[in-house]
């Protein structure tokens, strides 16, 4: 990218013919290249590129036959001189007193029709538009047929808006021949504000010394070689100089033979337009120059990214609850019988959160979940550190590109800041936190507690029967024997502390098996925080980088790679 420049620059030079469809499908690639970069770019970088696009799209829609040259330069050298002398008729005027020429007049070769529409676009008011081949002329204008000549105000005029209508012309023209007199042809404004900055349309540039007749024979070849090294230094090296003499048919064919070259090739157009084309170019190369496109966000910044997002989110809040959700919910279920009713009494951890969110709201759209859970707003530093992670995966994805786009890719990473905090808390409401079904071995090992307590009250039951009948006299109740222990004590003492035994081997297991569960949430609740940094942080800022990507590959087709 960093030689567009320069290669173009090769293309350009010589007699190579311009291909028209090459041009187009350039200035296509200018158009996709804004289209790309539009939002990400300060607009006020971009003017000349748009105005490229405008422009060249109207001047290839308008009549291609023609050639539109214009004669500028500074007052009195000549232009009017030149202009008169080309068309053979007196049709502007040439005067002592200076500036003359105020308003641009237009001389068409060949039917004034067709270059109506390009002068309407010009700026040419019609009365100062004059036709020059007529019947009269039979053939001997032939050679100039196309030609749309204008002469311009001067550039260096006390007036300004002489200046301001030739900058304007000098941007639409196709040819311009530079018309400068032994005087004043090493003034400086017409070289360093006008002739260098023509450097990039050599192709369409062509200067004459007029007036030659005002200087002796033998000086000619010394200030025409003073002007060509003038030239050089412009960067104009190779463009055609001339010396002509307005006043003298003779010292006119020069002039008139490169003109009539320029028309028959009805390349002049085209060329300008490559040279808008390459000038636009070179001065974007350094808005997305440089860098080779970015792959895409830091692994490093993006893991980072989904801590603080988890961190903003409540995540480690919810997951301790859900380690102490598993173990009061796993106690109510397979703790001792005889407290579990206590321990029901404690409030649900998850359910003081609010979570899990609405069974059925998860087939729901994600809207309707707004601020479901009463997971506690994100702390001052958790929202700082969620807003330095945003910011480091914003700067190094934008690290390696050229000017103004690490502001883009920055302002694309922050452009749904505003929408996370709901998106988070949705995320987190319609998480699957795996809390929702009873473990099946939480059901025996309760069935077994149930059982063995069942026993003791058997056991109990028993016993007081036994001590109720002796009370009233009865004849006793002969209580089966195991061992030396009776049936009814072994069943209330068995049934008591085997109890309590499956109580006390169970606690570790749940604590165990909720730290699984805890690690399982957390799990879900960061793929679930994740894909929110994925759409709100992550997805822009991938956006802004194949935007500059495919500026890169617009900027590199139109510069005709
Ligand atoms: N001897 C001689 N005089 C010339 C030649 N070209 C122009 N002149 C004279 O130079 C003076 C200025 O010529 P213009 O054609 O009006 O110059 P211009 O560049 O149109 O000037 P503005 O309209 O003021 O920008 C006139 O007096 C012309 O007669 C030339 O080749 N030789
Ligand atoms: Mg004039």
């Amino acid at each position: 990218m960093t030689n567009i420049v320069g290669r173009m620059r090769e293309a350009f030079r010589g007699d190579q013919r311009v291909d028209a469809d090459a041009l187009v499908a350039r200035l296509d690639a200018v158009r996709r290249f804004l289209t790309v970069v539009d939002g990400h770019l300060p607009d006020a970088q971009l003017v000349p590129a748009h105005t490229l696009v405008e422009r060249a799209g109207t001047r290839l829609a308008l009549s291609r036959d023609h050639t539109v040259v214009a004669l500028a330069g500074a007052t009195g050298s000549g232009k009017s001189s030149l202009f008169n002398a080309l068309a053979r008729m007196e049709l502007s005027s040439v005067g002592v007193r200076r500036p003359t020429t105020g308003v641009t007049h237009a001389c068409v070769w060949g039917p004034l029709d067709g270059g109506n529409r390009l002068l309407d676009w010009i700026g040419v008011l019609p009365r100062h538009r004059f036709v020059r081949e007529s019947v009269l002329d039979a053939d001997d204008e032939s050679s100039l047929r196309g030609l749309i000549l204008l002469d311009l105000p001067d550039f260096d005029s006390v007036q300004r808006s002489h200046r301001l209508e030739v900058d304007r012309l000098l941007g639409l023209v196709d040819l311009v021949v530079w018309v400068v007199d032994p005087q004043k042809y090493a003034d400086r404004v017409i070289h360093t504000s006008y002739l260098s900055e023509f450097h990039r349309h050599r192709d369409v540039t062509l200067v004459v010394l007029n007036q030659a007749d005002r200087l002796p024979p033998a000086e000619l070849p010394r200030v025409l070689a003073d002007l060509r090294r003038l030239l050089d230094a412009d960067g104009l090296d190779g463009v055609p100089l001339l010396a002509t003499t307005a006043v003298d048919p003779a010292g006119m064919a020069g002039l008139r033979e490169a003109l009539e070259r320029t028309v028959a090739e009805r390349q002049a157009a085209l060329r300008r337009l490559q040279g808008d084309v390459d000038a636009v170019v070179a001065g974007l190369d350094e808005l997305v120059g440089g860098a080779s496109p970015a792959g895409g966000p830091d692994d490093a910044a993006v893991t980072a990214l989904h801590r603080a997002l988890a961190g903003a989110a409540g995540v480690p809040a919810v997951a301790e609850a859900v380690e102490q959700a598993y173990r009061h919910r796993g106690g109510a279920t397979t703790g001792w019988p005889l407290v579990r009713g206590w321990r029901r009494l404690r409030p649900d951890p998850l359910r003081r959160l609010h979570l899990p969110g609405p069974a059925a709201g998860r087939d729901e759209p994600a809207e309707s979940l707004v601020a479901a859970t009463s997971v506690p707003d994100p702390t001052v530093a958790q929202r700082s550190a969620l807003g330095l992670a945003i910011r480091s995966v914003a700067d190094r994805a934008g690290a390696d590109l050229p000017a103004a786009w690490p502001a883009a890719v920055t302002a694309a990473a922050r452009s749904r800041l505003g929408d996370l905090p709901d998106a988070l808390d949705r995320a987190v409401a319609g998480t699957d936190l795996g809390m929702d079904r009873r473990p099946f071995w939480w059901r025996i090992v309760g069935g077994l507690q149930w059982l063995v307590t069942l026993a003791a009250l058997a056991g109990l039951g028993w016993l007081a029967l036994g001590y109720g009948l002796r009370a009233l006299g009865l004849p006793a109740l002969e209580h089966p024997m195991v061992g030396e222990v009776p049936l009814p004590t072994l069943l209330l003492l068995g049934g008591l502390l085997a109890g309590l035994l499956v109580a006390a081997l169970t606690r570790p297991i749940v604590r165990w098996a909720a730290r699984r569960a805890r690690r399982r949430a957390e799990r879900r609740l960061t793929a679930a925080v994740a894909a929110v940094g994925e759409e709100h942080v992550l997805t822009p800022v991938r956006a802004v980088l194949s935007s500059y990507a495919e500026a890169r590959t617009a900027l590199g087709e139109a510069a005709g790679r």
